[in-house]
């Protein structure tokens, strides 16, 4: 059974991409802080085998820890989904909060590369698999406020076309998928519990759902060997930039 390892699969974009994986027979590996999210996506996908791992992306020692305690197969997965992270805040950079910026930097870009760190020494060794990794419309263009999370998946997309670069010689292919508007928590965390403010940002129009990017997810690591679908930008139909919706 071929096997993928998704981070952030409690919600929204991961775990919509941890139930399309299940469906096309894969084996999986589903992360996150919340444990209960996790066992009620393990117990919907029964008899998919899905193992659960608790981590903070952003806690090194946790992720290598957690890693460390799955069957040699599982620590070299066919597909690794670089999911987990978010936004935190919506301000001019002069009025920003550092602790803010912080979470940002440290789960979108730091986290990601924590746990391709755990997982490559296997993933090369059996010199095939597929890392995708969820950058954002928000790192192809500024929008005004976006900054530091702008700034994060702008990382995130140099990053994917380095990792790529670096992992050709390993069969690793490497891959970015960059969506628009996803209705899903993110505003919610965004907007730190704020409902009503969050859901503004999809209102007059009708925004991508997580289910959007899995279907774009399943596709891209479904192509044989010699296709590499390196970058997809995902809009919702309204949606022509990253602030600019067709609203009615
Ligand atoms: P959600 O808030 O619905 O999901 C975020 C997921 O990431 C959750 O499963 C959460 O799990 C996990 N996560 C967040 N921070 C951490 C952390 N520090 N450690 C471990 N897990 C973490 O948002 P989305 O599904 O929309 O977001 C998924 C990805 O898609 C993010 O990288 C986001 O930036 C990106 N994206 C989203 C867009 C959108 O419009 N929704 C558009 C473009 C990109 P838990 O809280 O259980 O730890
Ligand atoms: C999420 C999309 O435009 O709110 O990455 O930054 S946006």
């Amino acid at each position: 059974m071929r096997t993928a390892f998704i981070t952030g699969a409690s919600s929204g974009i991961g775990r919509a991409t941890a139930v399309a994986l299940a469906g096309a027979g894969f084996e999986l590996v589903v992360t996150g802080r919340r444990r209960e999210r996790l066992e009620e996506l393990a117990a919907q996908l029964a008899p998919v085998p899905v193992h659960i791992l608790m981590f903070d992306v952003r806690d090194r020692t946790a992720v290598d820890a957690a890693v460390a305690t799955l069957p040699e197969a599982l620590r070299a997965p066919d597909v690794l989904v670089n999911n987990a992270g978010g936004a935190h805040g919506l301000s001019p950079i002069q009025a920003g909060d550092p602790s803010d910026w912080d979470q940002m930097l440290d789960a979108n870009v730091r986290g990601l590369l924590n746990v391709t760190h755990a997982l490559l020494p296997g993933m090369t060794a059996r010199k095939t698999g597929f890392i995708v990794n969820i950058g954002s419309i928000a790192g192809q263009e500024a929008y005004a406020n976006g900054n530091v999370y702008c700034a994060s998946k702008a990382a995130v997309s140099m990053l994917t076309k380095t990792m790529r670069l670096d992992l050709l010689p390993t069969g690793v292919r490497v891959a970015e998928v960059n969506p628009g508007a996803v209705e899903t928590e993110f505003s919610q965390v965004r907007f730190k519990g704020d409902e009503a403010r969050a859901a503004k940002v999809y209102e007059g129009f009708e925004p991508l759902r997580a289910e959007d990017i899995a279907d774009v997810i399943v596709f891209m690591v479904t192509r044989p060997p010699h296709v590499t679908i390196a970058e997809v930008l995902v809009l919702a139909g309204a949606q022509g930039a990253a602030t600019t919706i067709a609203r009615k």
